[in-house]
């Protein structure tokens, strides 16, 4: 017999189904504590978020804060919870809750994508997270150098010259190849162009002239295939399958860096190098490991970089006349740069208030970044909401970045004028924890002011120097960015951008 078709022996089965399927999202959407931020309940409760993120990458969760507009809200997990964050005044309070810590996660991941030894992993993990009176571990020791070294001051200034200096260099020796062409100019993949002038001139100055990419340039495109597979690595289920040309390529890598250390090259690195090798070896480290570790700094290095470099140019040369407009503010602040120099990227910050809108927009728009906690203690966030230790909370700054409560109805456009200084003055302040490009609160990029200082004096001289137009003539399109990945840097495009590199007339 059956029952709206359906045969009987089959009733019971999908009856019991339905049952648990319901119960399931029942559990799955109750609150832990009356004060827990709301649950949001997924067509498929306890595995949609996991499916999600894998399947989405960042764009799930984003589009999930999107959709959901409060300001905090709960996603039951497997035997856990995630609490998403996409408010500005709850992100600074997250900042500033001591329960709440990225650091329980760095032993783990650093592992993962290093490829660290067990021995190691116990150096990271020991006195990780500052406590009052005891030792000082590995990990606050490098933050703190790193965070001093790079603060405003001498160093950095010392450390963006250096940077600028290099990369002119590279800059200037593509001119005298172009200058030798007559006229016509050269075909370039944009994105490839800006990761090689990045990649090398950051390990030059970095690392110095032994540094791992000078002396073999196929680490080049090892490091680039670590990059694109880190995703896979942070899995790590057989990586030297699952992540065949990331595993490879980091490998490759590693090797070099411990050549690289074993002959003392790092010696004539940068002093910031030096203090990090000083401080791995003083805190136990072996010199294979060291290598490992150093992979990570040339990573934070580069990528972002040389992929917002990418974009700050492509939004320029995208519009004629805002372009117009950059090569007069930078031709008076900087006069006649026809002589082999850098961009002094001082000048450039004091003086071209649209060329640093340009660059801050520039991020808004390509910055999906999350900043992850893990809760340690049982803890109530701005006196208000619950959070159960052991979670996962995430900011998520891609939602954030096209908040229209926060930037307006034209949340969604690209405006070159966003941050001029002059209408920055005139409008109500946007609050400073909404803008997520560099992170926030513990874990706020150190390499903020030295990113900012290189990428502008890079992309100065190519814009003084250079025109960058479609191959084929009209204007760029440009490319949406790959946004089905998790979220470690600042996204790629979803194409490739090839254009005609020529000397200016
Ligand atoms: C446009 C360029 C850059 C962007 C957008 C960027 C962004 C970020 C972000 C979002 C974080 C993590 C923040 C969080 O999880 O909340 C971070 C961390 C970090 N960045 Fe950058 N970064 C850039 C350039 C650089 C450069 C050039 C360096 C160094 C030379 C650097 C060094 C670091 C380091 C060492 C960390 C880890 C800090 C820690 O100990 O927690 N960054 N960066
Ligand atoms: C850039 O200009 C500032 C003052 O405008 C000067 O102090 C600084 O030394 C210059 N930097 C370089 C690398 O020339
Ligand atoms: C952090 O956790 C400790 C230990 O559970 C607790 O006493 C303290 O009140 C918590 N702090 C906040 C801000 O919730
Ligand atoms: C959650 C996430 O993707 N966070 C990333 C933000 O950016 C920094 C630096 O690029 C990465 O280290 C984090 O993993």
């Amino acid at each position: 017999m059956d029952l709206f078709g359906v045969p009987r022996s089959l009733v019971i089965p999908i009856l019991a189904t339905v049952f648990f399927y319901i119960v399931m999202r029942h559990l799955a959407s109750r609150k832990i504590d009356g004060r827990e931020p709301p649950v949001v309940g997924l067509a498929l409760p306890y595995l949609g978020a996991l499916i999600g993120m894998v399947v989405q990458g960042g764009k799930w969760l984003r589009d999930l804060a999107i959709q959901t507009k409060e300001p905090i809200f709960t996603i039951a997990m497997p035997g856990s919870r995630m609490y998403i964050v996409s408010d500005p005044a709850l992100t600074a309070a997250v900042q500033r809750n001591k329960n709440l810590s990225f650091s329980p996660l760095i032993p783990e991941a650093t592992q993962r994508i290093l490829g660290l030894d067990a021995e190691t992993v116990k150096i990271v993990r020991k006195n990780l997270i500052r406590e009052n009176n005891n030792e000082r571990g590995f990990i606050p020791d490098i933050h703190d150098m790193v965070y001093a070294y790079m603060a405003p001051g001498e160093s950095l200034d010392e450390l963006s010259a250096s940077a600028s200096v290099e990369l002119a260099k590279l800059v200037r020796h593509y001119q005298s190849t172009l200058q030798a062409l007559k006229g016509q100019g050269k075909v370039e993949d944009l994105l490839l162009w800006c990761q090689h002038f990045v990649t090398v001139a950051t390990a030059r100055f970095l690392y110095g002239p032994k540094n791992p990419i000078d002396v073999d340039s196929e680490n080049e495109d090892a490091f680039w295939d670590f990059d694109h597979g880190l995703g896979f690595l942070l899995v790590n289920v057989m990586p030297s399958i699952t992540a065949k040309k990331a595993y490879k390529g980091r490998e490759r890598l590693v090797s070099a860096l411990q050549t690289y250390l074993k002959e003392g090259h790092h010696k004539t690195a940068s002093q910031i190098v030096q203090n990090r090798v000083e401080i791995s070896l003083r805190h136990g480290w072996k010199i294979d490991m060291i290598a490992r570790g150093e992979l990570s700094f040339l990573f934070a290095g580069i990528v972002n970089t040389a992929i917002t470099s990418f974009w700050l140019i492509l939004h320029i040369f995208a519009r004629p006349d805002l372009l117009a407009e950059v090569r007069g503010e930078l031709a008076s602040a900087l006069g006649d740069l026809k002589s082999a120099h850098a961009a002094n990227a001082t000048t450039i910050r004091n003086q071209c208030p649209i060329f640093m809108s340009i660059f801050r927009e520039t991020l808004r728009v390509g910055s999906e970044n999350s900043s992850t906690r893990i809760v340690l203690a049982d803890t109530v966030l701005a006196d208000q909401y619950f959070l159960k230790k052991d979670s996962v909370l995430q900011v998520v700054g891609g939602a954030m970045h096209v908040d229209q409560r926060i930037w307006g109805p034209d949340a969604n456009n690209f405006d070159p004028y966003r941050f001029h200084e002059d209408r920055l003055k005139k409008q109500d302040k946007i609050h400073p924890a909404a803008y997520r490009a560099f992170g926030g609160g513990a874990t706020l990029c150190p390499g903020r002011h030295f990113a900012t200082n290189e990428i502008t004096s890079f992309v100065a001289l190519v814009v003084i120097l250079f025109d960058v137009e479609p191959v084929g003539g009209g204007s760029f399109v440009i490319p949406r960015k790959r946004d089905n990945v998790l979220p470690i840097h600042i996204l790629e495009p979803v194409r490739h951008v090839d254009c005609t590199i020529k000397l200016r007339a």
